[in-house]
């Protein structure tokens, strides 16, 4: 479609920014919270960033009223941050831990006092220790109840308070990297059983929406997922039909579970050949359509697509410079080293877009992506959509106290632009978050990627002062809030 002329952003549209609790509390032991999985697994040597954890973090634990008067400072109109399972059910199941409880009391409350819309994201990655030792987490049904039971504590705790809720956090990212790639807690290499744990994860996806419905009706929730268009490296229809691959398997497989109930037809028919397709029972086939437990709007995560070429060769091209960053990237869609539990045959191979530009880490920069991403879901789904984590991640420099990020702030202009377009096109946008407001732990690269709005002084030996200091783009996202989208201009 082709526009002379945009149409304004909504006049209630959210603009906020995103965080998730490992990544910004810190006081990781502190009144009463129990361990969750990245608390063991960031200590055990090799597994992130110059073994980096988010004991400290950017200590947002005792630093949520700075944080909070910086958002009213900027204008935010909403801020996404998730909930600590373990601070507040610390074995995952059974105790209330009423210390935990209080501490996201205060930072709501903070919010409101602040006309600052929260957006709780119910699990973001930090399972309960004490769930993965005694069930193996998400491999377990057992998973399914205890997530039901600590949603029911949420929905009767927040429910009259918060509006919009996240119930899960990237399903499609945490389980190929726990259970396929390894390279997240429980460090598995299986696809079958990622296929399961996920699986699992629907399951509890569902129950706890339709929980929701009956707690909360006035409110909305759905997942955050991490959404990626599929390209064909090019017109040979053997490289369509990889994209298709990858499409149905990268997206589908998570989205049309969520809003339809079903696993999408051919993919479900190569993993039953690969007889790595998980048991659906007709009781959980039941819950997956009921149409009470399917989402209100879908939260994307956008960051860049992929590019898909036929499965003539295994491994993925690559660049020099991405080689040397890609043991982070979660989108990979190749191994390191096949192995015994892959297939074979890969269903497509992952390649460079050429047409598009790099992020430090290797990430490609692709605003127009957002909007096709945009379009595609809604075209599909019909739900109202919330951008949920779209960001660059840079290594920010400090100079004579300022930090200049002006590639940040045209990553932003760029991606703001392209969604005014899908919504000019049609698209029902709720909100945008940017990922993140302040800097905050990377999973797997510390302190040296940085996301935020606000540089925090804390460094990858964990000791820096956490000072707080705004950067250029926080004066620049001030203004773009503040005039609804149509100011991106950067002031000299
Ligand atoms: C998403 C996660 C976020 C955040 C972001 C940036 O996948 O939901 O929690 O980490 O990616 O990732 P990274 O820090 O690896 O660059």
């Amino acid at each position: 479609m082709f526009h002379k002329k945009l149409d304004n952003f909504p006049k209630d549209f959210l603009w906020g920014a995103s965080s998730a609790a490992y990544q910004i509390e810190g006081a990781a032991t502190e009144d009463g919270k129990g361990k969750s999985i990245w608390d063991v697994y960031a200590h055990e040597k090799g597994n992130t960033y110059k073994g980096t954890s988010g004991d400290v973090a950017v200590d947002h634990y005792h630093k949520y009223k700075e944080d909070v008067g910086l958002m009213k400072k900027m204008g935010l109109k909403a801020y996404r941050f998730s909930i600590a399972w373990s601070r507040v059910i610390p074995e995952g199941v059974g105790k209330v831990n009423i210390k935990g409880l209080k501490f996201y009391h205060n930072l709501i409350h903070e919010l409101e006092k602040a006309h600052i819309e929260p957006i709780l994201t119910i699990y973001h990655w930090d399972l309960p220790l004490a769930l993965q030792e005694k069930y193996g987490g998400w491999e377990s049904a057992k998973t399914i109840a205890a997530f039901k039971n600590y949603a029911e504590l949420l929905f009767r705790e927040f429910g009259a308070e918060v509006k919009y809720w996240v119930t899960i956090n990237e399903q499609n990212v945490f389980t190929s990297m726990g259970y396929r790639w390894g390279t997240h807690p429980p460090k598995k290499h299986s696809f079958k059983l990622m296929l399961l744990a996920n699986h699992h994860i629907n399951i509890a996806n569902a129950e706890v929406i339709k929980l929701f419905h009956q707690m909360v009706p006035n409110g909305m929730i759905g997942p955050s997922f991490g959404y990626g268009p599929t390209y064909a490296k090019t017109s040979d229809p053997e490289d369509v039909l990889a994209s298709m691959n990858a499409n149905d398997f990268n997206n589908n497989w998570w989205l049309d579970v969520y809003c339809t109930g079903k696993y999408p037809f051919f993919c479900k028919k190569q993993f039953e050949k690969w007889n790595i397709m998980p048991e659906v029972t007709g009781e959980e086939q039941k819950i997956l359509e009921d149409t009470e437990a399917h989402p209100d709007f879908l939260g994307i995560n956008y960051y860049h697509g992929g590019t898909f070429q036929q499965n003539r060769i295994q491994k993925a091209v690559k660049s020099e410079e991405q080689e040397s960053f890609d043991k982070t990237d979660p989108y990979l869609e190749q191994p390191k080293e096949r192995n015994a539990n892959e297939p074979e045959v890969p269903m497509f191979n992952n390649v460079e877009n050429s047409y598009v530009d790099k992020t430090q880490w290797g990430w490609e920069k692709d605003p127009t992506g957002l909007r096709i991403a945009l379009r595609q879901v809604y075209e599909k789904y019909h739900l109202p959509i919330m951008i949920t984590e779209n960001g660059l991640g840079a290594q920010d420099k400090v100079v004579k106290g300022k930090i200049n990020d002006n590639y940040r702030i045209s990553y932003l202009s760029e991606h703001i632009i392209a969604m005014r377009e899908a919504i000019t096109d049609g698209v029902n946008l709720l909100g945008y978050c940017a990922w993140s407001f302040t800097d905050l732990l990377s999973w797997l690269n510390g302190y040296s990627k940085r996301y935020g709005f606000v540089y925090v002084d804390q460094n990858d030996q964990e000791n820096g002062s956490l000072k707080r200091i705004p950067k250029r783009s926080f004066s620049w996202y001030k203004n773009v809030i503040k005039s609804n989208g149509k100011d991106l201009k950067v002031e000299e």
